[in-house]
């Protein structure tokens, strides 16, 4: 296939249907993306009132993207006028809904519509709706995303206690934080935010931290400059994606420290344990905040406030291991009793689900689960062997940990793309990764996995229940490179399945 199939013009074609699972950022890009390139019958079906994902669901106070704006956004609709350098999360969802109208890709969007199954029919896919209705496709794209399921520790006692527990990714809005005694349990980016955010406010703060975490200070409310704004809103389109391309290549950075040990990384390190020492002058608070493994080895945190608010005088670390939560608040193992208003649940994901609990069977049957009983793997993110014209779009092994992710899910709606055209070209019908291209992939993705700073002995959601790392341990170029011209070796490609429809 050449490039020029991909960009329109299709002149006696059969146009694929396309089903999206999912608007969150992933969603968006492919759909952007695939009618960039042309297709124009695509359903993007979404759970969710509104778009955004994980931006639209986490809704807690203090939720700040770690990532800077400039970089957090699709390179085909860039803002000029965030208003911090880190943009806070309501920010973005209303951007991502923004991108949505401006683009015209409402028209493709069914909002409360939660895929509970679907089914390769042999030829395409049926998709059912958790309200009954069903849906046909020639191919299925799922853009379900990492960060999607709430992860409620299972706590002796946590339905026993007579106040609130509120999960950070499903924050009510009726809750009341003020004058209140509050036990955050969880410290990865989440719980460090709301720390944060609750500390002023709270009468009595305690922090359950089973792990402390690295916490590297960055400025993350410093605004964006006015004069900033007001520049990038005068360039052109091609200086704005010069600029996406300058920082696209200065994160590369964050892949070099993660993935390889080196100088770099060490230095990045110590920048960490020096933001410790600078932070925490008393030195048996800092003792007791030092964590034993390396700092990047976690997903890493970022803040210029946690410090000072776990160092305020109504808030409290405690390190001891919760042994259960009573009816007045949560029990210690060394036999204390925290009495708390409220507990909040900074407690994270199950990040490997993916498109599960969805009841998906690909060809002859095959289910999800069983595919996937040693741990969720795709060939290059995104090919499942079993599940013809089946995509993921930040599927397994996605970069979480270092590569922008705006830019990986449009290489792979760009990708996937591809394969559309060869469709609508009448070269195939359906299309599966075999077997052993994809065992091949995951050999390597296990390899290069060796020398990650993930794997230097920390628990973090990285890591499957089997105990890999499930993160794309390659750089950008290479990502670039494997999600090129589709390898057609690696692949059965059927024909003349599927009756002419036109
Ligand atoms: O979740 P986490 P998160 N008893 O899994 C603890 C993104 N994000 O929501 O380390 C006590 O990192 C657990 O302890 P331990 C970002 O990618 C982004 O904070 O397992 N504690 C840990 O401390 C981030 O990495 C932004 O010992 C229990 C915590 O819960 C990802 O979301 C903002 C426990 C879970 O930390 C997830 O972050 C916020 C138990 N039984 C989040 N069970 C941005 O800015 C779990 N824990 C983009």
């Amino acid at each position: 296939m050449n490039r020029s199939n991909l960009e329109g013009g299709h002149m006696g074609g059969r146009e694929p249907k396309v089903v999206i699972i999912g608007a969150g950022v992933a969603g968006i890009a492919t759909a952007a993306t695939l009618r960039e390139a042309g297709f124009t019958d695509l359903t993007v079906l979404e759970k969710g009132t509104d778009v955004g994902g994980v931006w639209h669901w986490n809704r807690y106070p203090g939720l700040t993207c770690d990532v800077p704006s400039q970089m957090y956004q699709f390179s085909f609709a860039p803002k000029p006028d965030w208003s911090r350098v880190f943009a806070p999360g309501e920010e973005i969802q209303r951007y991502l809904r923004d991108v949505v109208d401006r683009l015209d890709l409402a028209r493709h969007l069914r909002l409360g519509a939660e895929v509970v199954g679907a089914e390769f029919t042999g030829a395409g896919w049926r998709i059912s709706v958790a309200d009954g209705s069903t849906l046909e496709a020639d191919f299925l794209i799922a853009a379900t995303g990492v960060l999607h399921h709430p992860f409620t520790p299972d706590i002796p006692g946590l339905d026993t206690f007579a106040g609130r527990v509120v999960h950070t990714a499903r924050w009510p809005e009726d809750v009341t934080m003020r004058d209140r005694r509050i036990a955050v349990i969880g410290t990865g980016s989440t719980g460090v935010q709301i720390v944060s955010a609750l500390q002023p406010e709270a009468s009595h703060l305690a922090h359950f931290v089973r792990t402390p975490q690295w916490v590297m200070w960055a400025p993350m409310g410093l605004r964006q400059p006015a004069v900033v704004s007001a520049l990038l809103d005068k360039v052109p389109p091609a200086a704005h994606r010069a600029l996406y391309d300058v920082l696209l290549w200065a994160s590369g950075i964050l892949a070099d420290i993660t993935t390889r040990p080196s100088w770099r990384r060490r230095l990045a390190q110590e920048y960490a344990r020096w933001c410790l020492r600078r932070q925490v002058p008393e030195p048996e608070l800092r003792r007791r905040l030092t964590p034993d493994y390396q700092p990047l080895c976690k997903r890493q945190v970022l803040s210029n406030t946690y410090y000072r608010a776990i160092r305020a005088g109504n808030a409290e670390l405690v390190e001891a291991p919760i042994e259960r939560v009573t009816p007045r608040g949560i029990r210690t193992a060394d036999g204390r009793e925290h009495d708390v208003d409220l507990i909040v649940l900074a407690t994270g994901f199950q990040a490997h689900n993916y498109m599960r609990p969805m009841n998906l069977r690909g060809r002859d049957g095959l289910t999800i689960d069983e595919a996937w009983a040693k741990g969720p793997r795709a060939y290059r993110m995104t090919a499942i062997p079993g599940f013809p014209n089946l995509f993921t779009v930040l599927g397994p092994n996605s970069p979480t940990g270092s590569i922008s992710l705006q830019y990986s899910a449009e290489l792979t709606a760009r990708y996937i793309a591809r394969w559309l055209a060869r469709f609508r070209d009448r070269e195939l019908d359906t299309v599966e990764v075999t077997e052993p291209a994809a065992t091949r992939f995951n050999d390597q993705v296990a390899a290069a996995l060796g020398p990650t700073v993930w794997n230097t002995g920390c628990n973090s959601w990285y890591l499957t229940e089997e105990g890999t790392v499930d993160l794309w341990p390659f750089d950008r170029a290479t990502m670039a490179e494997l999600l090129g011209e589709p390898d057609d070796r690696d692949f059965l490609v059927r024909q003349n399945l599927i009756p002419d429809r036109f």
